[in-house]
């Protein structure tokens, strides 16, 4: 039985690559997996639900076609489509997902986050964000015409590529601090995230026992990479009950 993990798309017409990349996925090696968890930021910028670009409607039928496979996805805003909206999610058959969730692969508590809430250095884009997540400025967003919204965005994304070129690097990562907090907070021994694109398998030790920190990567027009959890047989000798951990890998997905 498998768990998929993919974070950080950025789908955009722009990038028409990733888009393929990731509707090959969708029909194919997708529909293995019992489960798909898409943490945030599946697409470069989400302008509000009635926005029917191409893009938006091919991977909408996409999703809905895993989904109506028996495919089970639960998507996560991230910090630049947290607009996806109830037309989006009814739509697509896909559950959303709060941030953190608390979830359990093969029995181990693992919290799941898009990540940007852990970079508690960036104070600039934690102001940002307390904005743009106010219920009233997002319902003054979407009330405006699809035009504008698109060009407020698109300058949203430029400030945004303009103030993270002076940024120090160091800001635009998790604070260790908080990612002890959180995992203290929920009694999580892994916490899977993406956004700061620096993937890799951290060890954290927290109150003398040992936790991991799992951070997936951005795909790119050329691959994609997905976060495998494989969980144990039923045919093990495990008493009744019982789980065992499973197992996690990484896998890559290329075009062609
Ligand atoms: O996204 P990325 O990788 O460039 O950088 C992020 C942080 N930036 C953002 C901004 C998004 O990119 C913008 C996308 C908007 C698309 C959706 C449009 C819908 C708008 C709805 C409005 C209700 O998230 C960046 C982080 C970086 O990650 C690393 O963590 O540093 O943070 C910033 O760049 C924030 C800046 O520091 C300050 C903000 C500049 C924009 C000012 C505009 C003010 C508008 C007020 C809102 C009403
Ligand atoms: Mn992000």
């Amino acid at each position: 039985m498998e768990t998929l993990f993919i974070s950080d798309l950025h789908l955009s017409p722009d990038r028409p690559a990733t888009v393929d990349l990731l509707l090959r996925f969708l029909a194919g090696r997708a529909r293995r997996a019992q489960r798909l968890y898409i943490l945030g930021d599946l697409f470069d910028a989400w302008i509000g639900d009635d926005d029917d670009a191409p893009l938006n409607l091919q991977v909408r039928a996409a999703l809905r076609a895993l989904t109506a496979s028996g495919v089970a996805c639960a998507l996560m805003h991230g910090n630049r489509d947290f607009l996806l909206g109830r037309a989006f999610f009814r739509d697509t058959g896909c559950q959303r997902l709060t941030d953190p969730t608390l979830i359990r692969c093969g029995g181990e508590p693992t919290l799941l986050m898009h990540g940007d809430l852990l970079c508690t250095d960036d104070l600039a884009y934690l102001k940002f964000r307390r904005r743009v997540r106010n219920p009233l400025v997002q319902r003054l967003f979407l009330w405006k015409s699809l035009a504008s919204r698109r060009a407020l965005a698109a300058d949203y994304r430029r400030k945004s590529g303009a103030a993270n070129a002076v940024k120090p690097e160091g800001i635009m990562d998790v604070n260790q601090q908080a990612v002890i907090e959180i995992l203290r907070r929920y009694g999580a021994v892994r916490l899977i995230h993406g956004h700061t694109h620096r993937p890799a398998e951290h060890a954290i030790r927290i109150d003398g026992r040992q936790a991991a920190r799992s951070v997936l990567a951005e795909w790119r027009s050329d691959r994609g990479e997905v976060l495998v959890h494989t969980s144990a047989s039923l045919s093990t000798s495990a008493p009744l009950g019982t789980s065992t951990p499973g197992v996690w890998h990484r896998e890559t997905v290329i075009a062609g």
